[in-house]
């Protein structure tokens, strides 16, 4: 298939600015095989959506989200919007036809995520979501060295996401509002690690017991902190924390997954690297191996249509290379790496949704009970 598609984005903050650069730079440095055409941007300030309009690229700005579902130029809509939209946004582009990649979490809460997946199931259109920490070249290199079987079976994954928003100079934003985010640092980044750990290992997390959560600021309607523990489908148990008040780290996350033959090692801060420790190796020499992923002729996935091997790319190129896996898949194609749409997004909604029961319940809860129940 070959042709363009129309996107309407919808949200204009950080997000916003994220994609936006994304749909700029897809077709600067990869050929994909449709063509975005960055149509309109919706927001709520008319004059500062034109003017991020004109910044970023957007042919058009409108303050209604139904001019844009009107356009019949518009095939896909990206929903960048704070959480307790999501579903109203969402469901009124699906029924409008159109094409949604939306940000993640799916939605600030666990029925507006299964309405969600319930609209995207009769939808024409295809859902994407946009964990767009899948698309680092280091994690998806993981996930792959998992699926050739180098680490095993696998026994033990520790997985954190910490950053430090919880002290006197916390701001105040929308994240911090139950009424809006419908959840704290558990929604925002235990979401991100729940699908990390998924989309690496490829097993489902079964089980969640041990969970606690914190809210720490007065001021704060949602969790601070949420910390628990899993067990995994091939058998291994898991651990999970998020946090805003790592007094020290900024966006300090990753996961260290054991298994029967190796181990696997990744954080965000140290964003080109994955250290690989193969239990197999000649006792002499076994140790842990640091991969630098930026070699597209080693198979990196990605790297190679940026920069020669040993330059590094960051945070915002994993959107680029989301906004080309999109496109890929739209076109019929397969995605470098398997892109969650909205049925995928709500297993992770249902873990996190687990997650809270056990803490309420204080014993251990099936995510199988709270997805099918
Ligand atoms: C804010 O907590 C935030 O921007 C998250 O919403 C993002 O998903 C994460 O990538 C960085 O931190």
């Amino acid at each position: 298939m070959t042709g363009t598609v129309g996107i309407a984005l919808v949200g204009s903050k950080f997000m916003g600015e994220a994609h936006s650069n994304a749909w700029q730079q897809v077709t600067r440095f990869f050929d994909p095989p449709l063509t975005p055409v960055m149509r309109t941007v919706v927001a709520r300030d008319a004059a500062a959506t034109a003017e991020f309009a004109r910044r970023w690229g957007w042919q058009s700005s409108t303050t209604d989200l139904a001019t844009a579902l009107a356009d019949p130029e518009v095939t896909l809509i990206d929903v960048c919007t704070p959480n307790d939209v999501h579903r109203e946004q969402a469901v009124a582009a699906l029924e409008a036809g159109k094409h949604v990649a939306c940000e993640k979490p799916l939605a600030g809460t666990f029925a507006d995520a299964k309405a969600m997946a319930q609209a995207a199931k009769t939808a024409a259109g295809t859902t994407y979501v946009w964990f767009s920490y899948r698309r680092v070249p280091a994690i998806a290199l993981a996930r792959t060295l998992v699926g050739q079987g180098r680490i095993g079976e696998i026994r033990h994954v520790r997985a954190v996401y910490a950053q430090q928003w919880g002290g006197p100079a916390a701001p105040a934003v929308w994240r911090f509002d139950g009424g809006i985010a419908g959840s704290g640092a558990h929604g925002d980044l235990n979401a991100h690690i729940v699908d990390a750990v998924r989309f690496v290992t490829g097993e489902e997390i079964v089980e969640v017991s041990g969970s606690i959560t914190k809210t720490f600021v007065p001021s704060h309607t949602v969790d601070d902190a949420v910390l628990f523990l899993a067990r995994l489908s091939g058998g291994g148990v898991a651990s999970f924390e998020a946090t805003r008040l790592a007094t020290g780290f900024h966006n300090h996350h990753g996961f260290e997954i054991h298994g029967e033959l190796g181990a696997l090692r990744f954080w965000f801060d140290e964003m080109p690297y994955l250290d690989y420790y193969d239990a197999t190796a000649e006792p002499l020499v076994r140790g842990w191996t640091r991969i630098e992923v930026s070699d597209g002729d080693a198979g990196h996935p990605w790297v190679g249509n940026w920069w020669p091997a040993g330059h590094p790319i960051g945070y915002e190129h994993t959107f680029a290379h989301q906004a080309f896996d999109i496109l890929t898949a739209l076109s019929g194609a397969e995605p470098v790496a398997p892109m969650p749409d909205f049925a995928e997004a709500l297993v992770v909604q249902a873990v996190l949704e687990t997650a809270l029961e056990s803490a309420r319940r204080g014993t251990p809860v099936e995510v199988g009970e709270l997805l099918l129940g």
